[in-house]
């Protein structure tokens, strides 16, 4: 009896089996293939800063679909002269055109040359994502150039930095003096073109950003407080 009722167990797991993997739709589990990306398309060669390029590619995933989480679908440009790179620029899909796109407004301070692809990524529902890093010569190798914008492609340099003090009671203030220049277009004068952050002892936790200004008479960049109380 014990072993007959076993026996219609494995029977009916094997039936359900059978039922469930040729009536249901696909199961989320079992798409493990990644989205295709078939092209990619810029409205212009050329743009000045404060313009604007569309972006359109077309990609694909016949399984679970792509993902429509920001994040699921984004590309990248890299900027002449440096790694710098624009940053992620995302998709979003326009059923009208079918195509997944962004309105991508060419930054103020965008340095002149060429822009090219340098990273797209398309996640489906399920997780399998697509990476590609194109090369000149690739299909998804597109290029742009950028005029009348910056002609500035080189970081700033830092040469030293020093402290009035090696030892320091709470409350105490502590002279920091970085000597720094960007001999193109200079250091920036925003608070957070320079700053500086100390990791504290025994954990991962900083004394969070210290902002530096320029002092024309010591002509290095301090710290606009001079120095943040130590608690
Ligand atoms: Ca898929
Ligand atoms: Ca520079």
């Amino acid at each position: 009896m014990y072993k007959r009722s076993i026996k219609f167990v494995l029977v009916f797991a094997m039936f359900l089996a059978f039922v469930l993997s040729n009536s249901l739709p696909i199961l989320a589990a079992t798409d493990i293939t990644p989205p295709t990306v078939k092209s990619i398309s810029l409205d212009k060669e050329v743009a000045q800063p404060g313009e604007k390029i569309l972006i359109q590619v077309e990609a694909e995933d016949l399984e679970s679909g792509i993902g429509e989480n920001r994040g699921d679908a984004y590309i990248t440009f890299a900027t002449p002269g440096s790694s710098n790179s624009s940053g992620n620029i995302y998709l979003t899909y326009n059923p009208t055109s079918k195509k997944y796109e962004s309105l991508y407004t060419v930054p103020i301070n965008a340095i002149n040359g060429t822009w090219s692809t340098s990273y797209i990524r398309f996640e489906d529902k399920v997780g399998n994502s697509f990476l590609s890093f194109p090369r000149k010569g690739d299909a998804l190798y597109k290029t742009f150039q950028v005029i009348n914008g910056n002609n500035d492609a080189t970081p700033p340099t830092v040469k030293n930095i020093s402290f009035d003090k090696e030892v320091a009671q709470p409350g105490e203030k502590i002279l920091i003096q970085v000597e720094a220049e960007d001999l193109e277009s200079g250091i920036g004068e925003n608070r957070g073109d320079a700053y500086i952050t100390f990791a504290t002892p025994g954990s991962y936790n900083s004394s969070g950003n210290i902002y530096l200004t320029y002092n024309p008479t010591s002509k290095k960049m301090n710290p606009c407080i001079q120095c943040q109380s130590m608690r």
